[in-house]
Parts: structure tokens; sequence; C-alpha cells
């Protein structure tokens, strides 16, 4: 009996709700069952249709009033809540049948990831108690990643949460359609006439796949060398070594997803199976009863 569980996190508004949201759409799509749990205690509307709500057990907003904390301190306060009164997750983890998939959608406060005890400790209660394979789906949004210091602040950031979580983890490049639509529509400044050129889709496509290279195969040393050459020399030797361990433990994999691309969806969903083998915990079932209600 093991339940497959993904811990979609990240920085706040990289996408993790949306996310969620499109996996229970290509679960119903694809007949293969995708529980999604709002874990935030904060959330206000939810793009999906939740099959369990940690609102129910506790909100930031009545931490913030009884307890006159504000709203980190609240959150943190609401996520060690749930990791004693632990009966509420079990309950909500094991109610799940096996191979189904349960989507954990996280709250978008990096540090509970990176500094914080309690989700860790989740995880592992989740791995002991109610028989769950657990890992992280990291999501880092391809709008803040444009440049060498932000690419290397984020690869960072999910590292940390690598090192601090230790289960098997999946860094996810978010919203890859607004790399495409922010592409310039004519001929790039500094070359010949440029404002002859305007580009139709397939260069557009081509234009686009380079872009989002950048991001997928990075080149490691030019990003290196545009991190020295914006900073003091004495900090080269710092960025080479950062670089190298990006770089030795293919750190700076990143898969791309966008909400609209059904493609994009699946794939997703292929590699966070794969990290997780949930295949051969899927059990061959009669046909689901929302069938036709999609
Ligand atoms: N263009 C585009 N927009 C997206 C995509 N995914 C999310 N968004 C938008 O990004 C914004 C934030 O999305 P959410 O899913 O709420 O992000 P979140 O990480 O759950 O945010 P918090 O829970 O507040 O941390 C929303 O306006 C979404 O519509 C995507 O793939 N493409
Ligand atoms: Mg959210």
């Amino acid at each position: 009996m093991v339940r497959c569980v993904q811990l979609v996190m990240g920085p706040a508004g990289v996408g993790k709700s949306t996310y969620c949201a499109a996996l229970q759409q290509h679960g119903m799509v694809s007949r293969q069952p995708v529980h999604v749990v709002n874990m935030d205690p904060a959330a206000d509307a939810l793009a999906y249709e939740p099959a369990a709500d940690v609102r129910e057990l506790i909100t930031v907003d009545d931490v913030s009033d009884e307890l006159a904390l504000g709203p980190n301190g609240a959150l943190v306060y609401c996520m060690e809540y749930v990791l004693e009164d632990v009966e509420w997750l079990e309950e909500v983890v094991t109610s799940f049948v096996d191979g189904d998939w349960v989507v954990l959608d996280m709250p978008g406060q990096v540090e509970l990831y990176t500094h914080f005890e309690c989700v860790r400790e989740l995880i592992r209660l989740m791995e002991r108690q109610m028989e769950a394979r657990c890992c992280a789906v990291f999501l880092l949004d391809a709008s803040f990643l444009g440049d060498a210091s932000k690419f290397f602040a984020g690869a960072l950031t999910a590292m940390s949460a690598m090192l601090q979580l230790g289960v098997p983890h999946l860094n996810v490049l978010s919203k890859v359609d607004l790399v495409k639509r922010r592409l310039p529509d004519r001929g790039v400044e500094g070359e010949e006439e440029p404002w002859m050129v305007v580009p139709g889709e397939e260069e557009r496509e081509e234009a686009f796949e380079g872009a989002l290279e950048r991001f997928l195969l990075p080149d490691v040393p030019a990003l290196v060398a545009e991190l020295d050459a914006k900073m003091d020399a004495r900090f080269r030797a710092l960025n080479a070594r950062v670089g190298a361990l990006l770089e030795d433990y293919s750190l700076v994999q990143l898969v791309p997803f966008s909400s609209t691309d059904e493609e994009a969806i699946a794939d997703a969903m292929l590699q966070v199976g794969m990290l997780l083998q949930h295949d051969e915990e899927r059990e061959v079932r009669p046909q689901p009863e929302w069938e036709g209600t999609v």
C-alpha cells in the first residue's frame, strides 16, 4: 500500500495552484485520479476542486486574530499546527486508493522548505505513518529567471529545498508561455534593418525554442561570465564554485511547464511519475464515477 504524494512548492505566485489545477484536469481526461489537497491556510479562491482543504482545520486569518501574529508567523504556526494535529492529514492521505496521485498545493513562503523543519517533518510522517512515497515539485517562474543572477538565485533556492527536505526532487520551469509572449515581435535592435524584420510564426517558434534552451540547457560558464561582468572581481572564485556546484550535480535541470500546454502537463506528470516509480503502484480499475463530466 503506497500513496504517491507530490508536494508542490516554490516562491509566491510562481503558479503552484495553477499547476495543481492543470494536473487535476489532466487526470480527469487521462483517467488517472489526481486528488489535490489545499495546504495553504492563507489561500483565497481555489482554481481546482480540492479533495481536502487545510482551512477546514486552521486558517492564517484566525491565527493572526487570536495570537496577534503577522502573516508569516501565522503561516508557520498553522503548518506546525498541522504537524501536531497530524490525524487530519493522515485521514486525508490514507483515504485515497493506492496508485492515485495525491498533490499537495503548498504555501508560497519559501522559508518553509529551506529553513523551517515543519514541512520536512510532515514528509517524514507521511512516509512513516501514511505509507506515502513523497517527492518535491519545485516551481521556478520563467519570467523571473531572465538574467544570470536571478537564474543562480532560483537554482540555489531550489537546491536548498532539495537538501533540506531529502526527497526526490523535480525543478519545474513554470509559465514558459510567457517567454514566448515576451519575444520581440520585430527584429532585435542592433541587427541590420531591424524594423524590416517581422518574424512569422515559424521564426517566433524558433526564437522561443532558443530562449527556452537558455533555461533548459543552460550554458553555465557563460552565465558565470555574465555574473563576473556585473560583480566585483573578488567574487569571481565564488561565482565559479557556485556554477561548478550546480553543473556537477545537475541542479540546473528544469522541466518546462505551462498551464495551457497539454503536452507540457503530460510530460510533467510523466517526469514526476518516473521520480516516484508511480506506475508500479497503479491499479487497473473500473470506469471512474466522474466519467462523462469532462
Ligand atoms: N501565463 C501563465 N500564467 C500562469 C501560469 N501558471 C500560473 N499563472 C498565473 O500566475 C498567477 C499566480 O498563479 P497561482 O497558481 O495562484 O500561483 P501560486 O504559486 O499558487 O501563488 P501563491 O499560492 O500565492 O504562492 C495567476 O495569475 C495565474 O493565472 C502559466 O503557466 N502561464
Ligand atoms: Mg497558490
